[in-house]
């Protein structure tokens, strides 16, 4: 297998192009999906500060790596969610990787500022950790990148993330989430930063095979909460279809985006945004879902507590104070 640009031998084959590259020339591949994109999607300019949602995986910290080295000027975000092992994991190397490269990191303890982890938040609310985690995420990296005054908040999803969301989203006739499923979102209001995602053309091989090449030390273990992500099985049927077809997922996709997603647009912008009662962020009721969230999260918390209280001393907990 030979590189299609020097004829020296290739270290990555990409069937979905039909083409190989050695080192440099993959390198320079990578580099060049991601000037497209910045190019065409209007994502960022060169004055623009750019905050980077950092989870110590391969896709952000190859995010961040890139844009630094294409002279952006950028920062990290990092929520430590708390997830045992593992969020400590990503911190580490998330830290390490902005000490080694001279590059911003601002943090965010989730249970230290809002009182409790995703796994404490999820037990308190019955839900699912990644439902209380991902509103927890969009909702922080809003916020930090506005407070902090940022221009963009850039997001390291690949092509297998878009592509499995937009599966899902389509299996469930989310429209609401198809219209808004773009590389691009734009800011709709002075408090809402506009979000990117540059790594949207790249699959995760490719991000991965990206840090490998650059020596990034990022973290090879999942969250242990991924296994329960649909998300996980939209991306093996889609990897199963890409291997029969190459290319498939880059279609499903950009075809999606310039076909059918502006039709889904219309009435979509029929809202009206204010601010949050509570917090002062955008939304379009009086609570936006991070606080009513975390309002009900607080409420069930102090009424287990005083159920405990209450079991460990001689009253019996009347059956109102139990539920
Ligand atoms: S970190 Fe959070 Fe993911 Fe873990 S709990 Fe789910 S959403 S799987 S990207
Ligand atoms: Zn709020």
């Amino acid at each position: 297998m030979r590189c299609i640009k020097c004829g020296e031998k290739a270290i990555m084959e990409l069937p979905r192009h039909n083409s190989a590259f050695c080192k440099p020339d993959y390198l320079e591949y990578f580099e060049t999906q991601v000037e497209r994109v910045i190019r065409r999607r209007r994502t960022f300019n060169r004055d623009d500060r750019i905050l980077i949602g950092v989870s110590g995986g391969k896709d952000s910290l190859s995010l961040w790596h890139v844009l630094a080295r294409m002279g952006y000027k950028t920062a990290g975000l990092h929520i430590h969610l708390g997830i045992g092992e593992y969020s400590s994991l990503s911190y580490e190397k998330t830290l390490r990787f902005s000490e080694q490269h001279g590059l911003t990191l601002f943090t965010v303890d989730l249970a230290g500022k809002y009182g409790m982890n995703v796994t404490e938040l999820s037990r308190t609310l019955r839900r699912a950790p990644c439902s209380g985690c991902g509103l927890s995420k969009r909702y922080i990296l809003n916020r930090e990148a506005y407070e902090r005054g940022f221009d963009a908040l850039a997001t390291g999803h690949n092509l297998d993330d878009e592509t499995a969301t937009l599966l899902g989203n389509i299996l469930h006739w989310q429209i609401g989430h198809l219209a808004r499923q773009s590389p691009v979102l734009p800011s709709t209001g002075e408090k809402l930063i506009k979000r990117v995602k540059p790594l949207y053309t790249l699959t995760e091989r490719e991000t991965a095979a990206y840090a490998l090449l650059h020596g990034i030390d990022y973290i090879l273990e999942e969250c242990p909460n991924a296994w329960k992500a649909k998300s996980l099985l939209y991306k093996d049927a889609l990897a199963r279809i890409e291997a029969e077809s190459p290319g498939a997922k880059q279609r499903f996709l950009t075809q999606f985006l310039e076909a059918a997603q502006a039709r889904l647009q219309v009435g979509a912008d029929d809202y009206v945004l204010r601010d949050c009662v509570r917090c002062g962020q955008p939304t379009t009721a009086e609570l936006c879902a991070f606080c009513r969230m975390w309002q009900q999260a607080t409420e069930r918390a102090e009424k287990r507590k005083r159920y405990r209280e209450t079991a460990s001393g001689r009253e019996m907990p009347t059956l109102q104070e139990r539920f």
